[in-house]
């Protein structure tokens, strides 16, 4: 991609330690363009305001830019507004599920299905939820390439599996699930299945319609805009039956001390003041990307992959964590016997940016019987002149720490 993207993000004209900034960290977030930037700074110079309540015309305003913004995420996923629930993020997704439907339709002896390299966010509210109701939790076995193994995974699938949960795309790793097959061999024997789509979304398109899938959660702040919202989408008919995950204020049509009736879809499931800027920057971060392309994104973002791998592995004694055959824009590694961290804070002395440690993935850190590694993950601003340069810093710091 070019200068003109580039220009778009301010942050990345920085200089740090001396050194202009690689940011190599998207898969934790993802840098802001202009786009999102100038819609939050609009809010809070032009219409600020509480929504949904107020007849003036700020809170018109801020109505309008939120429900707009429901609609083009609604439109980005191919589902009804009535299906988009605005949340904090990925992790709150999985909870409200977990929660909601989880405490309505789990009872004892039924199997909930995660896979081994889940973001514990994606294991964590199952657990909960398991202890709570006498379920049990299954786990599909990974290869030592990071792939999942699906004849285990259709070997775990009973009539007792109620619920699958699985992430598209693994943040530690990057592979690339096969979440049709994996939806529709759920659906074969009737579990629903949630979509972990905080890696997908920044990447690729992601059809709901197309996927079937039942429920799917995704972060803003990992598809460019800010932080402290994100989505979950579940299919009409799911969430009608599911009840509220919090009560309060907006969620409700009225209250008494005599009973409460809960507000139709989608406002059932967001009581209480929302993060109205957050989610008018989504829509802005997603008219953003659509403007690219997202099948622009993801045939650059193949050529970083690739290029990475390259020039990555041309660096001594580096070795891949993570091999699969469908794989996102990440590379984590490791490099002889040196730790993540050491490494980690040398690049940083070039003022580059990777995450090191386990990714909030411990079990896939103990399948593959290491403590951590290094991550770098890229996304449609970065150039193959940064990886270059990283691979050079790579190298300094490896004979440093030999
Ligand atoms: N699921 C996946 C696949 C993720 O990568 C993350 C965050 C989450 C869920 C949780 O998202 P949140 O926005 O609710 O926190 N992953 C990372 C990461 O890889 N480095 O920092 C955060």
């Amino acid at each position: 991609m070019n200068d003109s993207i580039r220009s778009q993000f301010p942050i990345l004209h920085q200089h740090v330690n001396g050194k202009p900034l690689i940011y190599f960290d998207n898969a934790a977030t993802s840098q802001k363009p202009l786009a999102v930037i100038n819609a939050i700074e609009d809010y809070y110079k032009q219409y600020n305001s509480n929504i949904h309540r107020g007849a003036h015309h700020l809170a018109q305003m801020a109505t309008e830019k939120y429900e707009d913004a429901r609609k083009t995420v609604a439109q980005h996923i191919n589902a009804s507004e009535r299906e988009i629930n605005f949340v904090r993020g990925t992790t709150e997704a999985v909870n409200l599920v977990a929660t909601s439907y989880g405490r309505k339709f789990i009872k004892a002896g039924d199997e909930i299905i995660v896979s081994e390299m889940e973001h514990h966010s994606n294991i964590v509210p199952w657990q909960m939820l398991c202890e709570e109701k006498g379920a049990t939790l299954r786990v599909i076995p990974i290869t030592d390439s990071g792939e999942i193994i699906f004849e285990e995974y259709l070997k775990l699938l009973s009539e007792k599996t109620k619920i699958v949960s699985i992430a598209y795309i693994s943040n530690a790793l990057g592979s690339i699930h096969p979440v049709k097959e994996i939806i529709r061999a759920a659906h074969e024997v009737g579990a629903v299945v949630f979509i972990d789509g905080a890696q997908a979304l920044p990447h690729k398109k992601v059809d709901v319609k197309d996927l079937d899938c039942d429920f799917l959660g995704f972060s803003g702040h990992k598809v460019f805009a800010g932080t402290g919202i994100g989505i979950l989408y579940g299919k009409e008919e799911l969430l009608e039956k599911m009840n509220p995950y919090m009560g309060g204020g907006e969620m409700i049509k009225s209250v008494s001390f005599a009973g409460t009736t809960y507000n139709d879809l989608p406002y059932k499931f967001e009581a209480g003041t929302p993060h109205i800027e957050g989610g008018i920057s989504l829509g802005a971060a997603l008219n953003y990307i659509n403007e690219i392309g997202l099948e622009n994104i993801s045939a650059y973002e193949d050529e970083l992959l690739a290029y990475g791998t390259e020039k990555f592995l041309e660096v001594e004694g580096l070795r891949i964590v993570g091999t699969a055959k469908n794989k996102a824009s990440v590379i984590s590694f490791l490099v002889n016997d040196i730790h993540p961290y050491d490494l980690g804070v040398l690049l940083n002395e070039q003022g580059i940016a990777i995450r090191t440690g386990h990714h909030c993935c411990q079990p896939l850190m103990d399948r593959l019987k290491m403590e951590g590694t290094c991550r770098a993950s890229f996304a449609f601003y970065n150039t193959k002149e940064e990886i270059d340069a990283t691979a050079n810093a790579l190298k300094r710091a490896v004979k440093i720490l030999s």
